[in-house]
């Protein structure tokens, strides 16, 4: 199977994806048919655990969003652990070094490019028999950029052979370089930080994403250039229009 995440990608168009912390294999298949084109379990901030991510990734394999999953640790056990289950892109949260991108690359492929092991449970039943075959070419490697070091080491990391895109944490990043933590209006030297990694990433050829608080600094971020964009978690969205209904009651 195809990774359509990674066609649009490479055809500079905008990626949208949901952002799964509940770890309700309900919620991550609702998520999955709300026209997102990918949905990301996030194994790092999320309150939930490997076995809840192979179920969500079972709920968002019935549709055509392409499933994506943000690992906990670098540990590269973890990590082929989670492609077997299925996942067909890979964002790896703190990647501060060119060392750190390539033992993630290393992670996620096959021999002789990597160390991944051969055993891809639930991958060939999402991906097709022929899983093995294409999976170096099909499953995306995204180390996320959220650190003042990372941002020094940008270009190098952008040089990694088998990086497919990087992701930006602002929250991480707003907080390591000490300033405040992000909220719906980005701070002036948070936003040229931002503007300063797309711009790097643009010139190396490789597409950039980044998690948003909210729709619309999503749509501030595509303009700058960012292509893959999260627009809040769904923990967030259903908070906010849970209190958006209970304002409206209590109006009355
Ligand atoms: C950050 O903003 O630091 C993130 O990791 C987004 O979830
Ligand atoms: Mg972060």
């Amino acid at each position: 199977r195809r990774n359509r995440v990674r066609d649009l990608l490479a055809q500079d168009e905008q990626v949208v994806t949901g952002w799964v912390t509940t770890g309700s294999s309900y919620a991550a298949e609702v998520v999955a048919h709300s026209g997102v084109d990918a949905v990301t379990l996030d194994l790092q901030h999320g309150m939930f655990d490997v076995p809840q991510a192979i179920a969500c990734l079972q709920a968002v394999s019935t549709t055509s969003a392409v499933p994506l999953v943000r690992c906990r640790s670098h540990d590269a056990a973890d990590i082929g652990h989670l492609l077997d289950a299925g996942a067909y892109g890979i964002i790896c949260p703190n990647v501060d070094t060119d060392e750190q991108a390539q033992a993630l690359v290393r992670a996620c492929r096959y021999p002789p490019t990597g160390r991944r092991s051969l055993g891809p449970s639930r991958g060939v039943l999402y991906g097709g028999a022929d899983y093995p075959q294409h999976a170096d070419d099909t499953v995306l490697v995204i180390p996320m950029i959220e650190s003042v070091r990372a941002v020094e080491n940008l270009d190098a990391i952008l040089a990694v052979d088998g990086v497919d895109a990087v992701f930006v944490g602002p929250t991480d990043l707003s907080w390591d370089a000490g300033l405040p933590p992000t909220s719906a209006t980005v701070a002036d030297e948070l936003a040229d930080l931002l503007r300063h990694i797309v711009d790097r990433a643009r010139a190396a050829s490789v597409p950039a994403g980044i998690f948003s608080l909210t729709p619309d600094q999503g749509r501030q971020f595509a303009e700058w250039g960012y292509r893959l964009i999260a627009p809040g978690t769904d923990m967030m969205m259903l908070r906010a229009a849970t209190e958006r209904a209970v304002a409206v009651l209590r109006r009355v």
